[in-house]
C-alpha cells in the first residue's frame, strides 16, 4: 500500500502512545534477558538523553563468529552554557571510569558524552550522574537541547545575564514528564491520569530544537546555526535587550536539494525581561506548524523557509504580549576561543586549554584526562565546556597560575602558545565507531590531516593563517562544517567533499569547493586555492572571505543545500594560473 504522505511520521506515533515518554523502558530495563532496546522505545530514549549504539570497528568480526552487534549506550548529559562546579567535574571523571569506555568527550554545544556504557549499568550511571546534580533530561530528542552560553565566564552585569537567561530557557524548556524521574531515579510509578507537559503536550516538538544566547561582538557559539538564538546588545556598557534569530540549521543530505544548511533568519529586537519568552514562542510556532510527516522537513528552517520569515515574524507578534521591535544592527563579530590565560573579575582568572576534537582521555602522547582531574583537585576550580570542544578553568587566584601550567606540562598538554592556528580552530565529530550515521572516519582522521594541512601551510609561508577547519564523518554537520572556513563532510570511507568560505564568526555558508575528494588527495585539491590565497590577499583577510572576494559575491551566503555544484570547478583556470 502507498505510504500516506500526510500521515505522522513513526516517530509521532511513538510519542503519541508513549504515555509521556515512557513507553516500555523501565520495563526493558528490569528485563535481564532482553540485551537491547527495540521500536519506539529506541526513540523515546533519546528524549532521556541517551541512544543505543554499537561497536562498529566490532561488527564484522562479530559476523564472522556468529554474534550479533556489541550494544553499548551513549549518554548526553546537559549543561547549560556548559558550566560545572569543581564537584561536578570530579563526579564526571569519575563516572567515565567506572561505568564508560573511559573518555569524556566534550561536545560541540557545551554537553559533555559518554560512550560504551553497558544495558546492565545504564540505570546507575544516570542515576549517578543526577546526583551529581546534573541530568540528561532532554540533552537529545525533539525538545530543546541543552541551552548554549558564550563561555567567558566574567561575572560583570553583561555576561552573568547572558547565563542567568540561558539558564532560564533552559529550566523554561525543559519537559515536565515524570518519567524521567520514575524510570532513572526513583522507580516508583507516578499517576499518570493528572499530568500533563503544558508546554510540549503529549507530541513534543516536531524534532530537535536548539537554542544558544551569546553577546553582540562574540559568536564563539556559533548562534547562527540554532533554531533559536539571542544575541545581547549592549549600549553604553549595558545590556539593553536581545536581538532574536531563528531557523537556522545545518544538516543535510547529499543528493537532495530540498535538505539545506541554513544561517538563522533576524526576527527582531526584545527587551531582556521577555527574552526567555520570545524563545518558547519561536518553539510554540514550530510545535503548532512544524512538519509531523516527513522527519527530513522537520527543523524550524523549513517551516521558515516555506512560509518567509515575514510570516513568522506576523506570527511571532500574534502570540507576543510584549513588544518586538526592529533588529538592532551589531557590529562585526571578534571570534575568540578564550584559550590561555584571561582575567575573569578583580580577582580571579580563568584558563582555556585546547581539547583536540573533545576528547578528554589520556594517550601515549598526552595525559590530559589526569591533567584536567588533578588540576581540578588541587586547585578546586570550576570548569566550563567550549562550543569550540576545548573548555576553560574558571575561577582561578592569580597565584594558582603556575601550579595549574605545571600540571599540564607534567602530563605533556599543549599550552595554546605551541599550537598552529589551524589546529586550534579545528573541531571533528566522533564518527566511526560509535555513531550509527557515519559514512567517512572524522574524529580519528582530523588530527593526521591537520598534520598535513599544518605542514603545507608552513611550506607555502602561511603557517600563521587563523583558520577553522571542520571535519564531518557525514552531512548532518555535528561540527558545524558549513560555517568554516574549509570543511570536509565524510562521503563513503575515505572521500569528502571540501567545502570553503565560512568564517570564524560563523555568520556565512562555505561553498562546496571539491566533491569527493580522496582523503590522500586533500592536500593537493587545497593546494592551488591556498597559493593563491597567499599572494592575492588583503591584508588581514580570511581564507574564507578571500574565496568569498575570487568568487566574486556580492551577498553573504546563507544556506546550501544538500545539492551544490562544485566552486572550485568554476575557479579552477583562475585558481591553477595563480
Ligand atoms: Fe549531532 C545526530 C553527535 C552537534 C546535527 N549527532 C547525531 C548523533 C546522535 C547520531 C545519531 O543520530 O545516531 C551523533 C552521536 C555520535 C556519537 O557517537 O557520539 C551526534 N552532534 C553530535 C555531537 C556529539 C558532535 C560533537 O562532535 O560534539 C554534538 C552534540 C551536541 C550536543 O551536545 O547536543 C552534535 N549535531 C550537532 C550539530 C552542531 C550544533 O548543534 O552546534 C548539528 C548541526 C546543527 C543542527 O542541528 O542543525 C548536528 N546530529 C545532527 C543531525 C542532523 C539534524 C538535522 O535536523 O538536520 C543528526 C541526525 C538526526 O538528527 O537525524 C545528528
Ligand atoms: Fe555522526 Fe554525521 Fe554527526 Fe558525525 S556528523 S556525529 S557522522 S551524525
Amino acid at each position: 500500500m502507498a505510504k500516506d504522505k500526510n500521515a505522522p511520521s513513526k516517530v509521532e506515533v511513538a510519542k503519541d502512545k508513549s504515555a509521556n515518554l515512557r513507553g516500555t523502558i523501565d520495563e526493558v530495563l528490569k528485563d535481564p534477558e532482553a540485551e537491547k532496546f527495540e521500536h519506539d522505545d529506541l526513540q523515546l530514549l533519546k528524549f532521556h538523553g541517551t541512544y543505543q549504539q554499537d561497536n562498529r570497528d566490532q561488527r564484522a568480526e562479530r559476523r564472522k563468529e556468529g554474534l550479533g552487534k556489541a550494544y553499548s549506550f551513549m549518554i548526553r548529559v546537559a549543561l547549560p552554557g556548559g558550566v560545572a562546579t569543581a564537584k561536578q567535574y570530579l563526579d564526571l571523571d569519575a563516572i567515565a571510569a567506572k561505568y564508560t569506555t573511559g573518555s569524556i568527550r566534550i561536545t560541540t554545544r557545551q554537553a559533555i558524552q559518554y560512550h560504551g556504557v553497558i544495558k546492565g549499568e545504564l540505570r546507575e550511571t544516570m542515576k549517578s550522574i543526577n546526583e551529581s546534580l546534573l541530568t540528561t533530561l532532554a540533552a537529545c530528542g525533539d525538545v530543546c537541547r541543552n541551552v548554549m552560553a558564550s563561555a567567558p565566564p566574567f561575572t560583570d552585569e553583561v555576561y552573568t545575564q547572558i547565563r542567568k537567561t540561558a539558564d532560564e530557557v533552559a529550566v523554561d524548556m525543559a519537559p515536565k514528564t515524570g518519567a524521567y524521574h520514575e524510570i532513572w531515579i526513583d522507580g516508583e510509578r507516578q499517576h499518570l491520569e493528572d499530568e500533563v507537559e503544558p508546554f510540549y503536550g503529549k507530541h513534543y516538538l516536531p524534532r530537535k530544537y536548539k537554542v544558544g544566547v551569546t553577546v553582540m561582538g562574540d559568536n564563539q557559539i556559533d548562534v547562527y546555526s540554532y533554531d533559536a538564538g539571542l544575541i545581547g546588545i549592549v549600549e553604553d556598557g549595558k545590556l539593553v535587550g536581545y536581538n532574536v534569530v531563528a531557523g537556522g540549521g545545518l544538516g543535510l543530505s547529499h543528493g537532495r536539494a530540498n535538505t539545506y544548511a541554513q544561517i538563522a533568519y533576524r526576527v527582531g529586537f526584545v527587551s531582556i525581561a521577555d527574552g526567555v519568552q520570545a524563545i518558547q514562542n519561536v518553539a510554540s510556532i514550530y510545535r503548532d506548524f512544524g512538519n509531523r510527516n516527513d522527519r527530513k522537513q522537520a527543523r524550524l528552517k523549513y517551516l521558515i523557509g516555506e512560509k518567509g520569515i515575514e510570516w513568522f515574524q506576523a506570527e511571532m507578534k500574534k502570540r507576543s504580549d510584549f513588544d518586538i521591535q526592529l533588529w538592532r544592527e551589531i557590529p562585526e563579530v571578534e571570534n575568540q576561543d578564550w584559550l590561555g590565560l584571561h582575567q575573569q573579575d578583580d580577582d580571579h582568572w580563568f584558563y582555556g586549554v585546547f581539547v583536540e576534537n573533545g576528547r578528554i582521555l589520556d594517550n601515549d602522547k598526552s595525559k590530559n584526562q589526569t591533567a584536567f582531574r588533578e588540576i581540578v583537585e588541587q586547585l578546586g576550580v570550576g570548569v566550563t565546556f567550549t562550543a569550540q570542544q576545548s573548555l576553560l578553568f574558571t575561577g582561578l587566584k592569580k597565584d594558582q597560575v603556575p601550579a595549574l601550567e605545571a600540571i599540564l606540562e607534567k602530563y605533556n598538554v599543549a599550552k595554546v602558545e605551541t599550537l598552529s592556528n589551524a589546529r586550534r580552530y579545528s573541531m571533528a565529530c566522533p564518527a566511526m565507531p560509535t555513531c550509527g550515521l557515519a559514512v567517512a572516519e572524522s574524529e580519528r582522521a582530523l588530527p593526521t590531516l591537520m598534520t598535513d594541512i599544518e605542514n603545507k601551510l608552513e611550506s607555502i609561508g602561511i603557517g600563521d593563517t587563523q583558520l577553522t577547519i571542520r571535519m564531518t564523518g557525514c552531512p548532518n554537520g555535528c561540527a558545524r562544517p558549513y560555517t568554516a572556513d574549509i570543511a570536509f563532510v565524510g562521503r563513503r570511507p575515505g572521500i569528502y567533499h571540501m567545502f570553503v568560505g565560512g568564517r570564524l564568526a560563523g555568520d556565512r555558508m562555505a561553498d562546496l569547493y571539491a566533491a569527493d575528494v580522496k582523503i590522500e588527495e586533500a592536500i593537493e585539491t587545497l593546494e592551488p586555492l591556498l597559493l593563491k590565497y597567499k599572494s592575492d590577499r588583503n591584508e588581514g583577510e580570511g581564507l574564507g572571505d578571500f574565496y568569498q572576494r575570487l568568487l566574486d559575491r556580492s551577498e553573504t551566503s546563507t544556506r546550501v543545500t544538500g545539492k551544490e555544484e562544485p566552486t572550485f570547478d568554476q575557479l579552477a583556470p583562475l585558481v591553477q594560473l595563480g
